[in-house]
């Protein structure tokens, strides 16, 4: 694959692109941080790697005991331009010597302008565009539905199997999965429907196009299409399994939403801003969404998140409805710009390309060799593949905590994902050297061959 992405500028934040362990992991510095965290912070907020870290850059995170581990996760696709890139950093600095909040609602400033400036822009459709800026993507995405609601006077909410849209109690009820993210939590809010995704691996040789028009039947019969105010889907499912729909699915969904009055979002907090090789990962399939909520990669780390949308139905609101206290604070406005102007000028897109063009054929070949390995699939830094016992479709979760472990132990942070807990997941920072990728494919291929020996 052809990129004109130049790797070798990419930043590292002056730290050697090496995997490097110096003692076991976790080494005894962070196993004292984790008892410290065990008396000190909420059971309820769970970690799955217990390193606690110093520094990071490029493809690596450097923890507490001098080990160098090859991050594969980006903190789940949010340092998409690398940790403490310094586009990132000198924004932040300078605005966090200047001033850290006024309240936007109170007495605003420029970077909030500029943040909505540049999502309308490089969100899909050359349509008239405003934006509205949140903390983080869950709040993202129930501005979202109290927009559409406003502007349709509707009230059913669509959202599909595996979907997930965050952990606040209205995402809650949108998101699919219960362990762990709803399990004790309920009442869930009312007015949320689900249908059925398209899963090409799961879906018995249905395509795309006729997934939809299941989804659609049931969303006619039993809701009713006049009373729906939006139907939100992720065009990549991130923690339902990086499930990518069949070919037809998601514009047949846009196209029914349209067609109906419908807003159609597309929550891109995981799959946008370069993660898959688009700005946006509705391109792919050409759709131009009504609302798209993005987050995670916006800002290289810090909490910011948006709705886009089109000028007529953000504007529907009435003045003062919308917002929040921190919501698009300066600091992370200034992160978000130092991130967007990296992407645009390093041409992010072409670095996510070339992860996959590495990525791709060398688990392809890994599939070849381990029967396991059901199915690959992702776009661009969103790659996955799904476990399975060999011979069956019978999920292995067993065997991707197994892979986790080993891939930890071995100084790779990987992350598992999905409905099933079988999906291992790739999400790389776009600054990933292209060896240290090699390397933590061939500590994955290592972690196979010692767990099906
Ligand atoms: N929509 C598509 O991927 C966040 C969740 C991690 P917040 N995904 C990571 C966890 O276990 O909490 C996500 C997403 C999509 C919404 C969200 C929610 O974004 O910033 O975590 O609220």
């Amino acid at each position: 694959m052809t990129t004109t992405a130049d790797r070798s500028t990419t930043p590292t934040n002056g730290l050697p692109q090496e995997r490097r362990l110096v003692t076991s992991i976790p080494g005894p510095k962070s196993q004292a941080l984790q008892a410290r965290k065990t008396e000190a912070v909420s059971a309820g907020i769970g970690v799955m790697l217990p390193v606690y870290v110093v520094k990071a850059g490029g493809g690596v995170l450097v923890d507490v005991d001098g080990n160098s581990l090859i991050d594969m996760g980006s903190g789940i696709a949010v340092t998409t331009v690398g940790n403490a890139n310094p586009d990132v950093v000198a924004g932040v600095q300078q605005q966090v010597a200047d001033f850290t909040h006024t309240c936007f609602m109170v007495t605003p400033y420029s970077g909030y302008v500029e943040v909505c400036e540049a999502l309308n822009r490089l969100t899909p459709g050359d349509h008239t565009k405003r934006s509205a800026l949140f903390n983080s993507g869950a709040e993202a995405v129930e501005n979202a539905v109290k927009i559409a609601r406003a502007y349709t006077k509707r009230q059913a909410v669509v959202v599909v199997e595996h979907g997930y849209h965050g952990r606040t109690n209205l995402t809650m009820a949108l998101t699919a999965k219960n362990m762990p993210y709803k399990q004790s939590f309920g009442p869930f809010a009312p007015e949320v429907y689900r249908v059925p995704t398209s899963y090409p691996y799961r879906d018995r040789g249905l395509k795309g196009p006729e997934m939809a028009q299941i989804a659609i039947t049931r969303i006619e019969k039993e809701i009713g299409a006049a009373n729906v105010a939006a139907i939100i889907i992720e065009p990549i499912q991130g923690e339902g399994g990086f499930i990518v729909p069949g070919d037809g699915y998601f514009s047949a969904m846009a196209d029914f939403a349209t067609a109906n009055g419908i807003v159609f979002v597309a929550d891109e907090i995981q799959s946008g801003f370069c993660r898959t090789g688009d700005w946006f990962a509705s391109e792919y399939e050409g759709v131009v969404p009504d609302m798209i909520t993005t987050a995670k990669g916006i800002a290289g780390g810090l909490p910011l998140a948006a709705v886009t949308g089109r000028a007529e139905i953000m504007d529907s609101v009435h003045a003062g409805g919308l917002g929040g206290t921190y919501g698009g604070n300066p600091v992370a406005c200034a992160a978000a710009l130092g991130s967007i102007r990296w992407m645009e000028e390093q041409d992010a897109n072409g670095l996510a390309k070339a992860i996959e063009a590495v990525m791709l054929p060398r688990l392809t070949s890994m599939a070849e060799r381990f029967p396991a390995i059901g199915d690959i699939r992702g776009r661009g830094a969103m790659i996955a593949i799904e476990l399975v016992v060999p011979g069956t479709m019978d999920p292995d979760a067993g065997l991707a905590a197994t892979l986790n472990t080993f891939c930890h132990a071995n100084g790779v942070v990987t992350l598992t994902t999905g409905t099933y807990g079988n999906v291992f997941r790739f999400l790389p920072p776009l600054t990933m050297p292209i060896p240290l990728l090699e390397e933590a494919l061939g500590i994955l291929e290592q972690a196979f061959e010692a767990a099906t020996s």
